[in-house]
Order: C-alpha cells, then structure tokens, then sequence
C-alpha cells in the first residue's frame, strides 16, 4: 500500500475500497479455518459473532505520547486537547470497530463546554466510558496538594478536596452519559512507620464512602489497585484483597478494576480474576502488558498467553452462566510507536484473546480436570491459544464495517502527517497529561 495520501482513514467508501483486494484472501483463509474448527467441532460463525460484540474503551490519555519518568518525546501531529484526542479516538473505532467508547481523564480532558464534547463524540459516532479522576497530581492554584495523600492524607481539609473532585467527576460523567467512576489513587508511604496502614485504611473508606453517596443509582465505582508507585513502600489499595475489602465495605456499586501492570512479576492475575468472580466484584479492566513494572505496554505484547488465561476466565465464567459484565478498557504510554496504531493492534490482541478462549472445549477440559489428566488439561487450553484466529478478527471488523487491515490502511492514508500538518506542536508540549 503506497504511503501517505491524504485521506480521511474515518471515511467509509475509502475502508470498503482498500478492503476489496483483500477480501478473497480472507475468504479462502476463513472457510479453511471454518473446516479446521468444524473437524473440532466448533462453529466459526459463532466465534465471528461474539467477537463482532466485544468491545473495548480507549483511554483518552493513550491517543498522545505518554512518556516516562525520564522523558516525553512527542510525536508529530499529537491532539492538543480532548476534542482532538476523539477525532484519533474514531480513526481506531472506524478501522477496528471494536473500541466505541472513550474513558476520560479529568483534568486532563476538562473543557469548556461538555455538552458539545458529548455532540462532538456523536458526530464521531463515539460514547463515554468510566470517567477517571485525578488526585496524584496538584494542578495549578489548587488549595490543598496531594504531596502526602488525597482520600487518606492526615489533613481533613485534604480529604474533602480530593472528595469534592470525585464528585465533580461524577457530574461530569453524567453530563457525558459516562456510568462508572475509575477511582485509583497513589496514596501511601516510602518509608516504613511514615503512614499508619489500618487508620490510612480506614481514611480511604470514610472518604471513598462519601463519593459512593454521589453515585448516581445505574453508576459503579472501579476500585483500581497498585502494587507500588508513586509510594514505593507502602500503596493504600495495594493488591486484590485490599480493593475486594474496600468494595465490599462500601456497597453493591462499588467493583474491583485489575489493571494488568499493578502487580509484581508473575502474580497469577487471571487467578484473582477467578477469585473477583467469584466474589461478585469484576467491575472491569485496564488491560496493557508489562515485563517488570507498571511498564503500561501494548496489551499482548509480552505475554499474549497472560491475556488469553484471562480470558479465558471470563469465558468460562459465561459458560458457567455467572453474571458478569466487567468494563474493558485499554491503559497503555506510548512512547516509541504511533499511538493510533499501538491502539489498533492493542485492540485487536483482545479480541485475539476472546476468539481464542471461545474455542476452548470446556466440557472437555472440565472432564480433564475431573479426572486430573493435567497434560490433556493444559493441551486443551493450548490448543485454543495456538489457533491462528487472524480470519475471524478480520471478518468480524468486515461486518462491523471496519478494516481488514487497519494499520495498512491507517499509514496508506497519511492521517498521522496531515494531523502533523493542521496540529502544530503546541509550545510547552500537548495535552497528553501523564508527564
Ligand atoms: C495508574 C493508572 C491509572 C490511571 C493512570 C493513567 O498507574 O493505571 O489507571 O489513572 O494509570
Ligand atoms: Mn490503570
């Protein structure tokens, strides 16, 4: 595909024209999966179709340059605020089809005028998902600073400022059609003796209560746990057990968010997935990949076998018929790669990841377990993650009216250099918020 015309990657007669070359191929390889999956008696058409109803939220902070401690190095043609993070936002949705929703960021993405970003995100055929609030930053002429804390610093007067924010949020959230407030905070201590952990514990649940009481009555609060950083001894919501007590204690709105980064190296995440299943309290995720830290990697870009394990959980958590209903969303820096295109190929791992654990046989691998067959066990789930679901990804964005090569299509049209072009480099940097 010759690089770099001028086009609007969002513009439906131009996806369906750079489809048509493509699709014969996809045909021939989706009928030869479709035989391969009847032989193992599955129905390839059912597959398409759950995964043409997956979608994923994109983080409105994932569309600029995310950079690290160290340094941000914008890339060419970054949104300069909200409006342009959606316009990016789109050029994901229209060319996977699978990522309809946007989760905000405030302030990050404050403005003036919601009701004509909610307009703005229409048009763009775009909604709102989990509004998150910020309180591990100080912004300009704020009153009280986050130094030593937001929901669980010493200081009443504290407290009642990152409380307040919360609850702006909310009715932020509900002026965007937003239903869920992602609540993480970074409070906690560097030292041991610096914080109290059971009164910290204990500031964290009369303040987070206080924010439940401005829950709109169909809204969730998203618990986000964190293993460490910014605090580097001791983190508040440090781990699972940490947010699960805390959601329990406040109420049936609040859920438990597992952002994939948040743990130590080789923590069993899809076994606390089991367990906040079990307990009822999935509220939803913030999927990425990591090697060491919070490194916030394309999802399925380290450890795809991680991914699949999770949803592998959540498949056969519907296949046990358990209510579930968790908010996926997407929570990724990037900082060497177009973001538009980490978060095409980021969302197109998750539905990569749904496809594979709904062609595992569970009747099958439950007699496996039953009769404690571990080798035939594992070579059963194995065998659903070493299928090459490419096909049906690609013909599921076929019938969602999207691209059945995104990342092709998005460099053919040369979106990255007009935006480049009518985006100059704001000065003091764009409105990516991280750093
Ligand atoms: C914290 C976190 C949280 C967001 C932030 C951008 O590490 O995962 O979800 O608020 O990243
Ligand atoms: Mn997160």
């Amino acid at each position: 595909m010759a690089q770099g015309r001028n086009v609007d990657p969002r513009d439906a007669d131009y996806i369906v024209a750079a489809n048509v070359p493509l699709e014969a191929a996809l045909d021939a390889d989706y009928q030869a999966l479709g035989a391969q999956l009847v032989r193992r008696g599955l129905d390839i058409e059912a597959v398409t179709r759950s995964v043409a109803d997956f979608s994923v939220a994109l983080p409105s902070w994932g569309v600029g340059t995310g950079g690290t401690r160290f340094a941000r190095f914008p890339g060419p043609g970054e949104p300069r605020n909200v409006f342009e993070k959606l316009e990016d936002c789109a050029v994901v949705h229209r060319l996977t089809g699978a990522t309809p929703t946007v989760s905000l960021h405030l302030p990050w993405d404050a403005c003036e005028d919601y009701g004509a970003l909610k307009a703005h995100a229409a048009r763009l055929g775009l909604g709102f998902d989990a509004v998150n609030s910020n309180t591990f930053q100080d912004q300009r002429g704020q009153r009280e600073s986050y130094q030593f804390g937001s929901l669980t610093h010493t200081s009443a007067a504290v407290r009642a400022q990152a409380i307040e924010h919360n609850l702006e949020c909310i009715r932020i959230g509900r002026e965007l059609g937003s239903q869920a407030l992602t609540l993480w905070i970074g409070d906690g201590a560097n030292f041991p003796g610096q914080q109290h952990l059971a009164r910290a514990f204990e500031r964290y649940l009369e303040s987070a209560s206080r924010i439940y009481a401005g829950l709109p009555a169909d809204w969730r609060l998203l618990i986000e746990h964190k293993m460490y950083e910014p605090a580097f001894y001791a983190t508040v919501i440090q781990d699972w057990g940490s947010s699960l007590m805390a959601a329990q204690a406040l109420g049936p709105k609040a859920y438990c968010l597992v952002d994939l980064g948040h743990h130590a190296p080789n923590v069993n995440i899809e076994m606390i997935v089991a367990r906040l299943i079990h307990a009822g309290r999935l509220g939803g995720f913030h999927f990425n990949d990591s090697k060491y830290g919070d490194d916030d990697l394309d999802a399925g870009s380290i450890d795809p076998y991680r991914l699949f394990l999770v949803f592998n959980e959540l498949a056969d958590a519907a296949w046990r018929q358990v209510p579930l209903q968790p908010a996926h969303m997407l929570d990724q820096s990037h900082n060497v790669t177009d973001p538009i295109e980490s978060l095409m190929a980021s969302a197109i791992e998750l539905t990569r990841a749904c496809a594979q654990a709904l062609l595992v046989d569970r009747a099958a691998l439950a007699a496996l377990q039953e009769a404690n067959d571990a080798l035939g066990a594992t070579q059963a789930l194995k065998r659903a993650f070493t299928t090459d679901v490419t096909p049906i990804l690609a013909r599921a964005r076929l019938r969602r009216g999207g691209a059945i090569d995104p990342i092709g299509l998005y460099r053919q049209s040369g979106y990255r250099a007009a935006c480049a072009a009518a985006r100059p480099a704001a000065a003091g940097g764009s409105a990516s918020g991280i750093v």
